[in-house]
């Protein structure tokens, strides 16, 4: 899973890109062109409680990437509707997701391009500009569509109907402004786009960079940019980038005390990566043993065979029956065998369907 970490110029971004990924790049660069990429582990106390009753050789988390993008050139040099540069717009697409970290915070050392703070109207000309992206590519390949659609064989007529139908569908909403999340799609439309990677159409977490002394009122700030911002796939959240980045240098203990002293009660940014998680609509399956404890992401909605094909292809193709149990009866019980004896342990064939949660043993022949 790949997250984008997008916003203007010196909103954050990059302050929020080391907290998530306890990395030190460079902040207050001014606009600088540095892409910074990093890995995450997903917190999961489930598997930190399954690795303390298994003590295995080795615990492996879920892991998210961290992409932390540029400004896009018309917000650093206040130049307008100038485009994203064509290797942006390409990483930008393949993300899954956007972060998209709007600056909150007044802070006179740190200027803000515009002169003045305004979440509100920052969210909606970032968001101006991936609908635009998104115009633009779907105007040419209507135009392309349209040439071709006079050649070739009546198969090939077909398939370039049925895109055109939906790419016709989607330039009215951008140019009323809509992000293509918002349009309303049969599962086969969906399917004949999703090769465009279309930034708009991407899950987004909108993150308020809220200044120090607004943390008591982190909740209320973000609630009332939601009621406004009402979208599908698309989620609010509010910290302080800049405490968090320091509450995350520190070591656990120091860090606990600070947290408490700020009133912060619930680690912000392991939240962020929770949400970020499941805006995706990716759950979490389980294996456990005297080997290893490991968390696996899946999409929502997989069977076992899939949880099966994310261990291993062979695993997939060999699927005898999953030995299936939730992680907190597994906890409760404290084995499987255990669990077998209270009658808690189900066998599941290929085509269950894995909830967010189980811990699995797969059997399968070799
Ligand atoms: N007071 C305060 N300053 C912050 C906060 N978050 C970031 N800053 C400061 O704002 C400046 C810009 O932060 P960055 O993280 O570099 O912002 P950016 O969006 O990556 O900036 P560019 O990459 O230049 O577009 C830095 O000096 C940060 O220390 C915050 O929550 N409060
Ligand atoms: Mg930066």
């Amino acid at each position: 899973m790949q997250v984008a970490i997008v916003g203007l110029a010196r909103s954050g971004k990059t302050t929020v890109f080391n907290t998530l990924t306890r990395g030190n790049a460079e902040t207050g660069g001014f606009g600088g062109m540095t892409v910074n990429v990093g890995v995450d582990k997903v917190p999961d106390e489930r598997l930190t409680r399954l690795t303390e009753l298994f003590k295995p050789k080795k615990e492996v988390a879920a892991d998210v990437t961290y992409v932390d993008l540029p400004a896009p050139p018309t917000s650093a040099d206040g130049i307008e509707a100038a485009e994203i540069p064509a290797d942006q717009l390409a990483r930008l697409r393949t993300a899954d997701e956007l972060l998209h970290v709007v600056r909150a915070f007044e802070d006179p050392s740190v200027p803000h391009p515009d002169g003045s703070v305004d979440a509100w109207r920052d969210i909606e000309r970032l968001d101006l500009e991936f609908v635009l992206a998104d115009l633009g590519q779907v105007d040419k390949r209507i135009d392309k569509l349209k040439i071709q659609g006079h050649h070739g064989s009546p198969a090939e007529r077909e398939a370039n109907d049925r895109e055109l139908a939906v790419l016709e569908k989607l330039a009215p909403a951008l140019r009323e402004g809509r992000p293509i999340r918002d349009v309303e799609l049969a599962d086969d439309e969906a399917k004949t786009i999703r090769g465009f990677r279309f930034l708009t159409e991407k899950p987004v977490l909108v993150l308020l960079n809220i200044g120090e002394g607004d943390i008591a009122k982190a909740a209320d700030l973000a609630a009332g940019i939601a009621k406004r911002y009402q979208h599908k796939h698309s989620q609010v959240e509010a910290l302080s980038a800049k405490i968090e980045m320091e509450i995350g240098q520190l070591d656990a203990e120091e860090a606990e005390v600070f947290r408490s002293d700020l009133g912060l009660t619930e680690p912000s940014l392991e939240r962020v990566i929770r949400l970020s998680y499941k805006l995706l609509g990716l759950i979490s399956f389980f294996t456990a043993g005297p080997d290893e404890t490991r968390a696996w992401t899946i999409p929502a909605g997989s069977t076992a065979v899939d949880a099966a094909g994310a261990i291993h292809t062979d695993i997939a193709r060999g699927f005898i029956r999953a030995e299936t149990v939730s992680v907190e009866d597994l906890l409760a019980l404290g084995s499987m065998a255990e669990a077998r004896k209270q009658g808690k342990l189900r066998s599941e064939g290929k085509t269950y369907i894995v909830k967010d949660g189980d811990s699995l043993e797969i059997l399968h022949s070799s």
